[in-house]
Protein backbone atom coordinates (compact mmCIF):
# COMPACT_ATOMS: atom_id res chain seq x y z
CA UNK A 1 0.00 0.00 0.00
CA UNK A 2 1.11 3.37 -1.09
CA UNK A 3 1.39 6.39 1.42
CA UNK A 4 2.37 9.67 0.49
CA UNK A 5 5.08 10.70 2.51
CA UNK A 6 3.28 14.43 3.30
CA UNK A 7 0.39 12.73 4.67
CA UNK A 8 2.41 9.96 6.33
CA UNK A 9 4.21 12.55 8.37
CA UNK A 10 0.86 14.48 9.43
CA UNK A 11 -0.35 10.88 10.52
CA UNK A 12 2.93 10.78 12.53
CA UNK A 13 2.13 14.50 14.29
CA UNK A 14 -1.47 13.98 14.33
CA UNK A 15 -0.66 10.64 16.87
CA UNK A 16 2.55 12.12 18.66
CA UNK A 17 -0.04 15.20 19.76
CA UNK A 18 -2.49 12.51 20.69
CA UNK A 19 0.41 10.37 22.79
CA UNK A 20 1.47 13.89 24.08
CA UNK A 21 -1.77 14.58 25.41
CA UNK A 22 -3.03 11.30 27.05
CA UNK A 23 1.07 11.41 28.50
CA UNK A 24 -0.05 15.38 30.45
CA UNK A 25 -3.19 13.25 31.66
CA UNK A 26 -1.07 10.44 32.98
CA UNK A 27 1.28 12.58 34.90
CA UNK A 28 -1.30 15.00 36.51
CA UNK A 29 -3.35 12.02 37.57
CA UNK A 30 -0.25 10.15 38.92
CA UNK A 31 1.52 13.09 40.47
CA UNK A 32 -0.60 16.07 40.56
CA UNK A 33 -3.75 14.41 41.89
CA UNK A 34 -5.90 15.61 39.32
CA UNK A 35 -8.51 13.55 39.14
CA UNK A 36 -12.49 12.87 39.34
CA UNK A 37 -13.84 13.30 42.59
CA UNK A 38 -13.05 10.67 45.27
CA UNK A 39 -15.80 10.78 47.51
CA UNK A 40 -18.16 8.51 45.63
CA UNK A 41 -20.97 8.84 48.01
CA UNK A 42 -24.92 8.11 45.99
CA UNK A 43 -28.37 9.88 47.21
CA UNK A 44 -31.48 9.91 45.29
CA UNK A 45 -31.88 13.54 44.50
CA UNK A 46 -35.41 12.99 43.87
CA UNK A 47 -36.86 12.24 47.60
CA UNK A 48 -33.61 14.96 48.94
CA UNK A 49 -36.88 16.33 51.41
CA UNK A 50 -37.63 12.95 52.73
CA UNK A 51 -33.80 11.98 53.92
CA UNK A 52 -32.74 12.17 57.17
CA UNK A 53 -29.53 14.60 56.28
CA UNK A 54 -30.92 16.59 53.91
CA UNK A 55 -34.38 17.68 54.79
CA UNK A 56 -34.71 20.96 55.01
CA UNK A 57 -34.71 21.20 58.95
CA UNK A 58 -31.27 20.11 58.61
CA UNK A 59 -29.67 22.29 55.86
CA UNK A 60 -27.03 24.68 56.75
CA UNK A 61 -24.34 24.75 60.15
CA UNK A 62 -24.10 21.72 62.46
CA UNK A 63 -21.52 21.62 65.13
CA UNK A 64 -21.05 17.72 65.58
CA UNK A 65 -20.55 16.67 69.28
CA UNK A 66 -16.63 16.61 68.39
CA UNK A 67 -16.88 20.32 67.53
CA UNK A 68 -16.23 19.62 63.28
CA UNK A 69 -18.67 21.66 61.44
CA UNK A 70 -20.41 20.69 58.68
CA UNK A 71 -22.39 22.44 56.50
CA UNK A 72 -24.83 21.04 54.22
CA UNK A 73 -25.98 23.29 51.01
CA UNK A 74 -28.74 22.01 48.43
CA UNK A 75 -28.08 23.34 45.11
CA UNK A 76 -31.27 23.78 42.77
CA UNK A 77 -32.54 25.91 39.77
CA UNK A 78 -32.27 28.75 40.86
CA UNK A 79 -30.38 29.44 43.59
CA UNK A 80 -28.66 27.53 46.91
CA UNK A 81 -30.24 26.50 49.93
CA UNK A 82 -30.10 28.21 52.29
CA UNK A 83 -29.88 31.50 51.01
CA UNK A 84 -27.62 32.45 53.63
CA UNK A 85 -25.64 30.61 56.14
CA UNK A 86 -22.83 31.99 58.77
CA UNK A 87 -19.79 30.46 59.60
CA UNK A 88 -16.39 31.14 61.52
CA UNK A 89 -13.35 32.23 60.01
CA UNK A 90 -10.04 30.94 59.76
CA UNK A 91 -11.56 27.26 60.79
CA UNK A 92 -11.81 23.86 58.84
CA UNK A 93 -15.15 23.17 57.56
CA UNK A 94 -16.45 20.04 55.67
CA UNK A 95 -19.30 21.71 52.75
CA UNK A 96 -21.61 18.61 51.88
CA UNK A 97 -23.54 19.72 48.43
CA UNK A 98 -26.40 17.77 46.90
CA UNK A 99 -28.59 19.17 44.22
CA UNK A 100 -32.37 18.54 43.32
CA UNK A 101 -32.47 18.65 39.72
CA UNK A 102 -29.66 19.17 37.64
CA UNK A 103 -25.68 20.01 37.59
CA UNK A 104 -24.63 22.66 39.18
CA UNK A 105 -21.52 23.95 40.13
CA UNK A 106 -20.15 25.84 42.76
CA UNK A 107 -17.18 28.43 43.70
CA UNK A 108 -16.70 30.36 46.57
CA UNK A 109 -13.94 33.16 45.29
CA UNK A 110 -11.13 33.43 47.73
CA UNK A 111 -11.06 29.77 48.94
CA UNK A 112 -10.73 26.09 47.08
CA UNK A 113 -14.33 25.88 46.73
CA UNK A 114 -14.83 24.65 43.25
CA UNK A 115 -17.11 21.69 42.34
CA UNK A 116 -19.72 20.10 40.47
CA UNK A 117 -22.75 19.08 42.14
CA UNK A 118 -24.03 15.88 40.23
CA UNK A 119 -27.43 14.63 41.07
CA UNK A 120 -27.72 11.56 42.59
CA UNK A 121 -23.82 12.23 44.47
CA UNK A 122 -22.70 13.68 47.27
CA UNK A 123 -20.18 16.81 46.71
CA UNK A 124 -17.92 16.83 49.82
CA UNK A 125 -15.41 19.64 49.94
CA UNK A 126 -13.19 20.72 52.94
CA UNK A 127 -12.46 24.32 53.22
CA UNK A 128 -11.92 27.62 54.90
CA UNK A 129 -12.50 30.89 54.89
CA UNK A 130 -9.46 33.54 55.49
CA UNK A 131 -10.74 36.39 56.90
CA UNK A 132 -14.64 37.46 57.69
CA UNK A 133 -16.47 39.33 55.26
CA UNK A 134 -19.15 38.26 53.00
CA UNK A 135 -18.33 35.46 50.50
CA UNK A 136 -20.44 34.97 47.24
CA UNK A 137 -21.41 31.38 46.26
CA UNK A 138 -21.89 31.28 42.57
CA UNK A 139 -22.97 28.39 40.25
CA UNK A 140 -20.81 27.62 37.71
CA UNK A 141 -22.21 25.44 35.55
CA UNK A 142 -24.25 26.51 33.12
CA UNK A 143 -28.08 24.95 34.52
CA UNK A 144 -30.58 27.11 32.53
CA UNK A 145 -32.07 30.64 31.95
CA UNK A 146 -31.65 31.83 35.01
CA UNK A 147 -28.06 30.38 35.90
CA UNK A 148 -27.01 33.98 35.73
CA UNK A 149 -28.95 34.57 39.04
CA UNK A 150 -27.81 31.80 40.70
CA UNK A 151 -25.86 32.82 43.76
CA UNK A 152 -26.28 32.85 47.46
CA UNK A 153 -24.15 34.58 50.27
CA UNK A 154 -22.01 33.29 53.52
CA UNK A 155 -21.32 35.34 56.42
CA UNK A 156 -17.95 34.48 57.71
CA UNK A 157 -17.57 36.09 61.00
CA UNK A 158 -14.54 36.17 63.04
CA UNK A 159 -14.44 33.04 65.45
CA UNK A 160 -15.42 34.69 68.63
CA UNK A 161 -18.05 36.51 67.40
CA UNK A 162 -19.48 33.78 65.64
CA UNK A 163 -18.68 31.63 68.46
CA UNK A 164 -20.96 34.30 70.49
CA UNK A 165 -23.65 34.12 68.46
CA UNK A 166 -23.93 30.00 68.66
CA UNK A 167 -24.58 29.94 72.47
CA UNK A 168 -26.52 33.18 72.91
CA UNK A 169 -28.93 31.75 69.70
CA UNK A 170 -28.82 28.14 69.00
CA UNK A 171 -31.02 29.14 65.65
CA UNK A 172 -29.16 31.82 64.29
CA UNK A 173 -26.58 30.00 62.77
CA UNK A 174 -28.40 26.95 61.53
CU1 LIG B 1 -26.01 27.38 37.28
Amino acid sequence: MHIDPLEKKWAQISLGICALFVGIIMLDALFHSVNAPSNVETINSATLHLSEEFAEDNLGVEVDDDGNIIVRMVAGRYSFFPKKITVPADTKITFRWVSIDVVHGVHIPMTNMSTMIIPGFVAEVESSFPKPGDYPVLCNEYCGLGHDHMWSKIDVLEKDKWRALQTSSKGVAK
